[in-house]
């Protein structure tokens, strides 16, 4: 029996005549995105939805339901990544997964993440409704926690998945308030039994707005994800010293605020000078925040991402040179660590081509790209074939309240999920098309 993995058990049949004519239907999966975007709904049309929070256990919990209206079965490993499967010809083959996030920023909006897993939803519903028998399991995977926000780092849930990080090191992982995964993990009733990574995936698609706005600059439909850009964070903590506003003369401060201020300068600089890549300093606690106290302390966060890991290596080294070069010289003191690294990945070819004769097939316009941002389809590549599929968001905009696409964008994406999907299905036993 030909391995899953293995392309060359697998079957050469031409593209065309191996995509199925299955058509997804869009209102639905319009419906079921905006309807649960009152889970964690904000006033001005975003999502809140941090990771194992009620709002996520909300969510979580209706698509637990929905998935197992259609018949799947739902499970949990022990990081709370979700799993629904339903069954194929051959349920010795490993699922081909179609997986996403759920979990959002504060500021969220309510495509980022959500979209991969409802148009998952809406690819089972179709499946379901029209009867029709895969070769292997087809699965829809939740990742937990793939913003990192709540959880720094990002990807957390599918990087214990993928090998890269232990289950303690996830549980350990603690918020600015400094309760830990594990404590809502368990209050939210979803650390499952599975161990993580003991599930195997035949393949993984993950459906994405783009969050960047070339696919609209160029009026694409479908960008044909080849890769993800390396990242890394780290976190700074400046010292100074807190003081009297009006007593302290300018040449006797040691305020911890000016060397921040420096410092994100400076790191604005390095993304400028190794452009494509992207340098930012995102979060930022200035203590003791007072408004007639020189500050004595910051905390603060650094995001570097480029496509090549040299370039990544020079930027990293011009951090931590503008750090020695700046901070002591203003009688201050800093520590900085890299808290994490996830390097640039590329994805796989067989799966890269099913995406490209799905899109042949509805006809969509599309474009080779590397994704900008990070996405759970980096870590799970490391264990499976794993590629993603991208369509545009309006002005290029996410991580933002204000993040739209539109209704044909989401069904188009949807589409191409599906064909790509039962494609690659097709592959793994040789079967003769449909
Ligand atoms: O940080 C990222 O790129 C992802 O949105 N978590
Ligand atoms: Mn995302
Ligand atoms: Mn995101």
């Amino acid at each position: 029996m030909p391995q899953a993995q293995d392309p060359i058990a697998r079957n050469a049949l031409p593209w065309s005549t191996m995509l199925a004519n299955l058509q997804i239907n869009s209102q639905r999966l319009w419906d079921s995105l905006i309807d649960t975007a009152k889970f964690g709904g904000t006033e001005k049309g975003g999502i809140k939805r941090l990771a194992l929070s009620d709002e996520d256990k909300q969510v979580r919990d209706w698509f637990k339901a929905q998935c197992e209206a259609l018949g799947c079965t739902v499970a949990a490993d022990e990081v709370g990544n979700m799993f629904a499967t339903r069954p194929g010809r051959d349920n010795t083959l490993p699922p081909i997964a179609m997986g996403s996030h759920l979990d959002t920023q504060p500021t969220g909006g309510k495509f980022d993440g959500v979209l991969g897993v409802l148009a998952a939803l809406e690819v089972m519903r179709t499946l379901h409704e029209q009867d029709y028998e895969t070769n292997a399991p087809i699965e829809i995977v939740n990742w937990t926690n793939e913003e990192g926000s709540r959880f720094p780092p990002a990807m957390l849930a599918s990087g214990v998945f993928a090998g890269v990080f232990p289950p303690q090191y996830a549980y350990e992982r603690a918020d600015r308030e400094g309760i830990t995964f594990l404590q809502e993990l368990e209050r939210i009733g979803y650390r499952g039994p599975i161990r993580a990574g003991d599930h195997k995936l035949s393949a993984m698609f993950e459906l994405h707005i783009e969050q960047g706005p070339i696919l609209e600059d160029e009026k694409k439909m479908i960008g044909v994800v080849t890769g993800v850009q390396g990242m890394r964070w780290y976190e700074i903590t400046i010292k100074g010293q807190d003081a009297h506003t009006g007593a302290t003369p300018m040449h006797l401060r040691k305020n911890a605020l000016v060397g921040a201020a420096r410092i994100i300068d400076a790191v604005d600089a390095i993304g400028l000078r190794h452009q494509p890549g992207v340098a930012t300093v995102g979060l930022i606690e200035n203590k003791p925040n007072s408004r007639n106290v020189v500050p004595g302390e910051v905390f603060l966060t650094v995001d570097l991402r480029h496509p090549d890991e040299n370039a990544l290596d020079e930027m990293e080294t011009e951090l931590r040179s503008a750090l020695a070069q700046t901070i002591p010289a203003l009688t201050l003191t800093y520590d900085e660590k890299k808290i994490w690294s996830s390097s640039a990945v590329k994805f796989a070819p067989e799966l890269i081509e099913c995406v490209r004769a799905a899109t042949t097939k509805s006809g969509f316009d599309s474009r080779d790209m590397v994704s900008g941002a990070g996405h759970d389809a980096a870590y799970v590549a490391r264990v499976a074939p794993t590629t993603m599929i991208f369509v545009p968001c309006e002005g290029g905009l996410s991580h933002n309240e204000a993040e739209s696409t539109s209704h044909e964008e989401c069904a188009a994406g949807a589409q191409v999920l599906l064909d790509a999907v039962l494609a690659y299905d097709q592959t793994l036993r040789g079967d003769a098309p449909r």
